[in-house]
């Protein structure tokens, strides 16, 4: 009797050891909350490929049964589903971290880690220290659109430039529209901005009018923080043989003649690198960094590598690579509070 039980003892025991690990391999499963559509939308594109990348690699070679899941959800563009849709995933229970990226994502969060002690989440573009259960990185968007307004203000004959947003938040508020002015007038002292407002990131034949309006009253660079909008902008340019300056990624093939410069972040790399210290158990949670050009997270690209814009001037490009130079060796030091 007594080695019967010390078999079921044994038995359960082992059981117990293979739930347990089947349990721990079920726990690492990602997914990706996009607030938003991917589609036109680089910064969540490069959100999403990132983080593909980073799960495929720790796959790669490993049993199912210890594989870490991935499931990408895009939210759409009505902002106001997005924090039910988000509870609702938390709810779940399912995924053992939650990515996103967007500055407004921490709001929507932090009351969820309260409500589900246990679910973590990394949120890029994003910032909030001291939460246990999220760690954030943001890049230096003062360095990114300080390089920009400095690069359109320099490619602009009437001095008057444009930023085209799909909406007012803070850190466009209080970083980005500041920094592209503080970078214009260091460039070229009393360029103008004029800023135009979308009401949303989708409605490309909206900003196509007000990027019409702004060419026609002689802005003769834009840059476009629109999401899927931009294509209206990008349109516009081309219509009115007018210029933009780009955000994010290195789109030179949407319009080769007109697209003067991009200032790109490194998402993808960012993404990749974070999933994969995620799923190696070495997230530092509570922490919130901010990355920039030195980091190499920030870049500044002049040209598509198989086209040179002749509208750049050799001028131009010097004094581009002189002030990039300066960021990256902290001469110029552009803080983002
Ligand atoms: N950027 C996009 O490219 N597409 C979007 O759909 C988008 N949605 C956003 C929604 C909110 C509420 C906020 C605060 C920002 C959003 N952004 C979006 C902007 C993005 O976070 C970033 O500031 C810009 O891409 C410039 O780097």
């Amino acid at each position: 009797m007594k080695k019967i039980t010390h078999i079921i003892a044994a038995v359960c025991m082992s059981l117990a050891v293979i739930s347990c690990s089947g349990k721990k391999a079920q726990q690492l499963s990602v997914a990706v909350f996009i607030p938003g559509i991917i589609a036109d939308s680089p910064i969540y594109a490069m959100l999403a490929d990132g983080v593909k990348r980073a799960v495929n690699f720790y796959n790669k070679g490993k049993p199912d049964t210890v594989q870490a899941g991935l499931n990408i959800l895009e939210a759409g563009t009505n902002q106001a589903e997005w924090s039910s849709k988000l509870t609702a995933l938390a709810a779940e229970g399912k995924y053992s971290v939650i990515i996103s990226s967007n500055p407004s994502l921490p709001e929507l969060v932090e009351p969820l880690t309260q409500q589900f002690p246990s679910q973590k989440f990394i949120l890029l573009d994003a910032y909030k220290p001291g939460n246990n259960n999220i760690a954030t990185v943001r890049y230096n968007q003062h360095e990114q659109s300080y390089l920009t307004g400095y690069m359109a203000a320099l490619v602009s004959k009437s001095h008057k430039i444009g930023l085209i947003t799909a909406q007012e938040y803070p850190v466009m508020n209080n970083v980005i529209l500041p920094g592209y002015k503080e970078g214009a007038l260091a460039a070229a002292a009393g360029t103008t901005v004029d800023l135009r407002i979308v009401g949303n990131w989708y409605d490309a034949s909206k900003a196509s009018e007000l990027a019409n309006a702004m060419y026609k009253s002689g802005v003769d660079v834009i840059l476009p923080i629109c999401g899927g909008a931009a294509q209206g902008v990008i349109n516009a340019a081309k219509e009115n043989g007018k210029y933009l300056a780009l955000f994010d990624n290195a789109s030179f093939d949407k319009a080769p003649y007109n697209i003067i410069s991009c200032t790109t972040l490194d998402q993808k790399k960012m993404a990749d690198e974070i999933t994969a210290v995620y799923l190696a158990g070495k997230t530092e949670w509570g922490t919130a960094k901010t990355v920039g050009v030195a980091d190499g997270y920030v870049n500044f690209e002049q040209d598509a590598p198989e086209n040179k814009n002749p509208v750049v001037s050799d001028d131009i490009r010097i004094k581009m690579k002189k002030l990039v130079e300066s960021i990256r060796t902290g001469k110029l030091i552009l803080p983002q509070n």
